[in-house]
């Protein structure tokens, strides 16, 4: 997958070209990320992307015709016809859900994330080039950056072989519509806690069996809206069932 971004702060995307799962899935060739701005496409020699809004009110605008002019060279860098997104409030709410939707199109499709700065990009450009516009939260940042990497690091680690290990992403939170369960690891025996003893066991069915009750009742303590949107399967509709019946929500 090609992924183009536009942003006229690029530095800020060594967070996730440098460090981790997609510095390496860039390296393997699994995705490729490259970075445009729009200064780069302005009209006069302070190199000026914004203007003060029409209408009057704070804060600046990102002007339509340098940011159509970036679009167009991506345009013009690209083969198969870009999708174009916009990253915004006002988008729809990008979940598990849309990250999977994005990571299963076809390996050679490319995107385009628009992140903005200021109050926004002019309507103009919006109507004309966008075609998507999601939001990742209900609250307002001071650019559209953070945003777009949340949405390409969360998609790129769904990419088959990202992960190095694609049993993993299959058991994240979100993937079959729960939480994730807990985990421990070394010591033994923590401040005086002990790990639960079912995964000292050795007895795998019965700790796949442990981690899908810890699943379902984390989910319906914490997020029960995750639960009445999910279809349950019989044995998850029988643990739950016994997790009611004790009357304890903590597993
Ligand atoms: C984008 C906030 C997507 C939430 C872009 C300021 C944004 C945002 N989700 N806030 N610019």
């Amino acid at each position: 997958m090609d992924i183009h971004v536009i942003s006229i702060f690029p530095e800020m995307f060594s967070a996730i070209t440098e460090h981790g799962v997609i510095a390496r899935a860039i390296k393997q060739g699994v995705i490729s990320l490259s970075l445009h701005n729009p200064r780069d496409y302005a009209n006069d020699r302070h190199n000026t992307v914004d203007g003060r809004p029409y209408g009057g009110g704070p804060g600046m605008v990102m002007m339509p015709d340098v940011m159509a002019k970036t679009v167009e060279a991506v345009f013009e860098k690209t083969q198969s016809e870009p999708k174009v997104i916009y990253v915004s409030p006002q988008g729809q709410r990008f979940d598990h859900k849309a990250a999977a939707g994005f990571a299963s199109l076809p390996s050679n499709d490319s995107l385009i994330f628009i992140a903005g700065r200021y109050e926004g990009i002019d309507e103009r450009f919006i109507v004309r080039y966008v075609d998507e516009e999601w939001s990742v939260g209900d609250y307002v940042l001071s650019g559209g950056e953070l945003p777009v990497m949340i949405m390409v690091d969360a998609i790129a680690r769904l990419l088959p072989s990202s992960l190095g290990n694609d049993e993993s992403a299959k058991q994240d939170s979100f993937a079959q519509g729960l939480l994730d369960c807990p985990h421990y690891t070394r010591p033994e025996t923590f401040e005086g806690e002990s790990v639960p003893t079912v995964l000292l066991s050795g007895d795998h069915k019965a700790i796949e069996q442990w981690r899908l009750k810890q699943s379902l009742s984390r989910t319906q303590l914490r997020r029960p809206e995750l639960l009445e949107a999910k279809a349950l399967s019989v044995q998850e509709r029988k643990l739950l069932d016994e997790l009611e019946k004790k009357g304890t929500k903590s597993g």
